[in-house]
């Protein structure tokens, strides 16, 4: 999995807890919100709101929404 992810948002935070608290193997890619890298197409293209976290499973599905992050 890949989690598009900022270290001081505090939404992509809850979702690496999560994520670390399930043992469960990931890759951080970091997007810098001070360089507004969320809104660029290459990240707008799998979140269009332009918002972390994202989550991109092994199988190319993509989760917006910390909450509902979770609840995968
Ligand atoms: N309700 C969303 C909130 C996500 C959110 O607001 N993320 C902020 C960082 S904590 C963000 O990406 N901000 C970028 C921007 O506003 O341009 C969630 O829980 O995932």
């Amino acid at each position: 999995m890949k989690l598009y992810s900022y270290h001081r948002s505090s939404a992509a935070y809850r979702v690496r807890i999560a994520l670390n608290l399930k043992n469960i193997s990931h890759t951080l890619i970091p997007v810098n919100l001070l360089k507004n890298e969320q809104t660029q197409s290459s990240y707008t293209n799998k979140q269009p709101q332009g918002l972390v976290p994202c989550l991109e499973t092994k199988d190319g599905r993509l989760l917006a929404q910390s909450g509902a992050i979770l609840q995968y």
